[in-house]
């Protein structure tokens, strides 16, 4: 009796002991990718220690930078591929769920896809035939290598109206089917996808529900609603977050969270709109050296929370996807404020996972 009860108090302490720390791809292998945004330091490889966390734990990658109109295409008839080949390579080398960011944006645009010679907007179709041309070089060259591709990105304001971008000036509401049309010739088999932030906001929510039900209806393809996800300790509430996020999945697309990151400083403005900036003041960095812990359980109960709401409707969500790798990499650390000291990703400046990820990892 006295062995047996040591055999299984033996048995017991090695169950114990087998419980290894998992990667955050074991852990959400059968929920939902798990994907991340990586730089072109992370896949030359020159951020080395960047790269292995991004291999050791996401089994997707989106190109956060290289392959934005004014980096792949700065000129009519120039291409520049070298981030943007290094980048699939990363993601094909590393089995990896790869995801092509963005086609269409009003951000970034190269100067000239809009404009002609003397400074002023093209015609109709000059920027069909301009809009054609870069979407099916762009897809067609890594097709059947990259699998989803953000076609429109931040079309709407947060109120739902149209944005007057150069796109919408010149072709209307047209440009939206028409790009997803263009990338479903350069590759019918990849995924094609809209973007936005502020997705909680019922204006926006509504917008994209409409426009993405006519599309629908058009046969136009388009397989998920990407709901950016740029957040603060005070923004967005995220019961409207989670309506968003069913309304979204009602259209029968899918949903997926494709830039997410959580600010732990003062919020001075909401959103992700690149060009809302807002000048250095010390009050606005007041965390320079290490975030205090009140702050740090803050942060991590509302990540714990948000991680919550994907998993309990996992069912319509296909990726979770973290804009950077560590702490260090984030935007956020620029914007809306120069030069502060954020904490707003999954692992800290030393790659180390955050409390909120621990029980995901097995971790202490
Ligand atoms: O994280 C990106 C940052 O490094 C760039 O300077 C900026 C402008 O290209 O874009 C950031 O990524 C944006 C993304 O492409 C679209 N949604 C908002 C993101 C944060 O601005």
């Amino acid at each position: 009796m006295k062995k047996t009860l040591t055999l299984l108090a033996a048995s017991l302490v090695m169950v114990s002991c087998s419980a290894e720390p998992r990667t955050l791809k074991d852990a959400f292998k059968d929920k939902f990718l798990i994907g991340v945004a990586v730089n072109q330091w992370q896949c030359s490889g020159e951020d080395s220690l960047g790269a292995a966390t991004a291999k050791k734990h996401f089994n997707s990658i989106v190109a956060e930078n290289v392959m934005k109109c004014e980096e792949i295409h700065p000129e009519e008839n120039r291409y520049f591929w070298d981030d943007a080949d290094r980048f699939v390579k990363f993601g094909e080398d590393n089995n990896m769920f790869i995801i092509g960011h963005c086609l269409v944006w009003h951000s970034q645009l190269a100067p000239w896809f809009c404009k002609d010679s003397l400074g002023n907007l093209v015609d109709a179709q000059t920027l069909r035939d301009r809009l054609r041309d870069h979407i099916h070089t762009i897809v067609g060259r890594y097709k059947g290598r990259i699998q989803g591709w953000d076609v429109v990105n931040e079309a709407i304001e947060d109120n739902g109206d149209y944005r007057n971008s150069d796109f919408y000036k010149i072709l209307g509401e047209e440009f939206i089917p028409l790009a997803f049309q263009y990338a479903h010739e350069a590759d019918p088999d990849a995924e094609l996808y809209i973007n936005d932030y502020s997705m909680n906001n019922a204006g926006k929510r509504d917008r994209y529900v409409k426009l993405v039900n006519d599309m629908k209806s058009k046969g136009i393809r388009i397989d998920a609603i990407g709901m950016q996800s740029h957040m603060g300790l005070d923004y967005p509430n995220l019961s409207d977050y989670e309506n968003s996020l069913k309304a979204f999945a009602s259209t029968g697309c899918k949903v997926m969270i494709t830039e997410l990151d959580m600010g732990a400083l003062p919020s001075v403005n909401r959103g992700a709109n690149v060009a809302d900036k807002v000048a250095y003041q010390k009050e606005l960095n007041p965390y320079p050296e290490k975030l205090p812990d009140d702050v740090s359980a803050q942060w991590n109960n509302r990540m714990d929370s948000l991680m919550n709401i994907y998993l309990r409707n996992a069912d319509v969500i296909s990726r979770v996807t973290a804009w950077g790798v560590s702490d260090g990499d984030s935007w956020r650390n620029d914007w809306p404020v120069r030069g502060r000291h954020e904490y707003p990703l999954f692992f800290d400046r030393n790659y180390n996972p955050k409390p909120f990820l621990h029980k995901y990892l097995n971790d202490k």
